[in-house]
């Protein structure tokens, strides 16, 4: 019923494959579904076995690039010389004007997705369950604050933007959650100002408020969404303005005054090259074109840099001369991780055309497997380590736990299948490092064994990084898995972590708290806590985990950004 997916250089396709035109879904117009953005939710019942609907998906997508004959290396060629299929299209490039954008009936035409009628089955219940009492602490003890601190039933401030309640809309649409919705919605319209002197991080607000609205927006077709986030996008601008076009990391949304960290000129490479996912979407549907220009001007500029180790990045990047500071140093980790992920989903999301994107990704995941692969010891598990001036330390973050996921998307996406074998061997590392733990919740960083030595444990821990922050990583990289491959392990897994959050976190009062101690269940040490990405990733990561629907947020459809709020993809023209 629905088309295979393309390999890298798709065949041109007749407007009658496109997906969307499925008998039993709700039809679209064409022409504006493809110039506006993404379709409603296809929300149906299954028609027949999941398993074997993926299975006969998968075959079909094996059937498209055996066809072709490609391997990885005559996948890259073929960019090269097929330039017809590479050629940088501009269609989806050029958003509408602006006048004629905000003259759009938007009750109308807005690609609006009804909130969640699927129903739920046991396991999605205890997610939505966990969100409640998230959301209850956070509604009576932080309500209209940044995080919760579920332990002295208080709040914190980082920006004084209201970071988890915005982080958590377009969960509570995806959940179900009309009422607490709407009462959000309600806060976003009659509270929330962006006039305000205060410093805010460009990235983290870029991906948590921008990119929640925008997404919020997409789903519930409410334009106030839009508007708010128009707003918040012409407050970040000013980061741009830099010597080098290289964004400081901060900047103040009251006054337009941006800048570095007081200690360095320099901005993390990651912090930079993960907001173009979200300026992109801005622009498009803006028609202002200013946000795309600047988030794009970076990722030319980062691509012609001098410092990369096969498609490697360092760590930092200087705002005055533009260059990679601190060389020699590569991790897949806090401070590079996301620069990989983004290249892979700007390319989706643009409709795979921007080829620079792509080469640059497939040479980062050759890069990958060059440096910083290796197996522990005594179960053989493959891990990402760190390499420090040709150094090799077994040291992985959990933050690379996102990795096994943005793999498998791109060999859903018709990359090469080796990236799809090196995702599940990930994905049983990642699993693994929340078993081997005592409380059965991972630690930040693990610290793999390489040694032939009585340890029975694979991953070891150092004490400061004993500390579980409800991170997304591991539950995100099981979504993609389990709907890319059906294989119900992969829920399994998701469901014991569930647990382990439930046993070792969840504070009796309301919400949820990260802990100072993974390996001593007797005293997980509460830090009283409550990140905003609990809610706007590792819950909601769960519960599409736990869906056997491959509709609810298709991944040919959306595209999320690394804060999990869910992006069009701009149709193929
Ligand atoms: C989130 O803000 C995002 O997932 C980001 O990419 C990494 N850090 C946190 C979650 O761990």
């Amino acid at each position: 019923m629905r088309p295979a997916n393309p390999p890298v250089l798709p065949a041109p396709q007749k407007a009658a494959e496109n997906p969307e035109a499925v008998a039993g879904l709700s039809p679209q117009k064409p022409q504006r579904h493809f110039r506006r953005g993404p379709p409603n939710l296809q929300i149906r019942a299954p028609d027949g076995d999941p398993q074997e609907r993926r299975q006969d998906r998968a075959q079909r997508r094996a059937e498209v690039v055996g066809e072709a004959g490609w391997g990885a290396e005559a996948q890259r060629d073929g960019l090269r010389w097929r330039g017809a299929g590479t050629k940088l299209e501009q269609g989806p490039r050029h958003p509408p004007k602006k006048a004629e954008f905000f003259g759009w009936p938007f009750q109308q035409q807005a690609l609006r997705i009804r909130a969640s009628r699927t129903p739920q089955n046991e396991r999605q219940k205890a997610v939505v369950d966990a969100f409640l009492h998230a959301w209850a602490g956070y509604r009576k003890f932080a309500w209209g604050h940044d995080e919760l601190k579920p332990l002295t039933r208080s709040f914190s401030e980082w920006f004084g933007l209201g970071l988890t309640l915005i982080d958590a809309l377009d969960t509570m649409w995806i959940l179900g959650l009309k009422k607490e919705f709407q009462e959000a919605r309600k806060w976003v319209s009659k509270k929330l100002r962006f006039r305000k002197n205060v410093d805010v991080n460009l990235f983290e607000s870029t991906i948590r408020i921008l990119g929640g609205l925008l997404s919020a927006f997409h789903l519930s077709g409410d334009i106030l969404f839009l508007k708010k986030a128009e707003d918040f996008g012409n407050r970040l601008m000013p980061a741009f303005r830099t010597p080098s076009k290289i964004p400081y990391s901060m900047v103040n949304i009251g006054t337009g005054v941006a800048h570095p960290p007081r200690w360095t000129s320099d901005s993390t490479v990651a912090e930079v090259t993960s907001i173009q996912l979200e300026f992109r979407e801005l622009s498009r549907l803006t028609g202002d074109k200013k946000f795309q220009e600047a988030a794009e001007e970076v990722t030319r500029r980062v691509h012609a840099l001098h410092g990369k180790l096969d498609g490697l990045v360092p760590m930092f990047i200087n705002t005055n001369s533009g260059s990679f500071t601190h060389l020699g140093m590569f991790t897949l980790g806090a401070r590079a991780d996301s620069y990989y992920e983004y290249l892979l989903k700007q390319w989706i999301q643009g409709g795979k055309k921007e080829r620079q994107l792509l080469e640059d990704y497939l040479e980062a995941v050759d890069g990958i497997r060059k440096h910083l692969l290796a197996r522990s010891e005594p179960r053989k598990l493959t891990f990402v380590g760190e390499l420090n001036h040709g150094r090799f330390s077994a040291k992985m973050d959990h933050l690379v736990c996102f990795l096994p996921g943005t793999l498998a998307l791109g060999a859903h996406h018709g990359l090469p299948a080796e990236h799809m074998e090196l995702a599940q061997a990930l994905m049983d590392t990642c699993y693994q490092m929340y078993r081997q733990m005592e409380t059965g919740l991972s630690p930040e960083t693990a610290h793999f064994n390489l040694h032939h030595t009585k340890i029975l444990k694979d991953v070891q821990v150092k004490a400061a990084d004993r500390h579980n922050l409800l991170r997304p990583e591991t539950v995100e990289s099981l979504f993609y898995l389990y709907r890319l491959t059906g294989d119900r392990k992969y829920q399994d897994w998701g469901w014991e972590i569930l647990h382990s959050f439930n046993t070792y976190t969840r504070v009796p009062s309301g919400g949820y708290s990260s802990i100072s101690n993974v390996q001593d269940p007797r005293h997980p040490q509460p830090r009283d806590k409550m990140e905003s990405f609990f809610l706007g990733e590792t819950l909601k990561y769960l519960y599409l985990l736990f869906s056997d629907d491959p509709d609810l947020l298709s991944l040919d459809t959306y595209v999320f950004n690394t804060e999990a709020h869910p992006l069009p993809i701009w149709a193929p023209s």
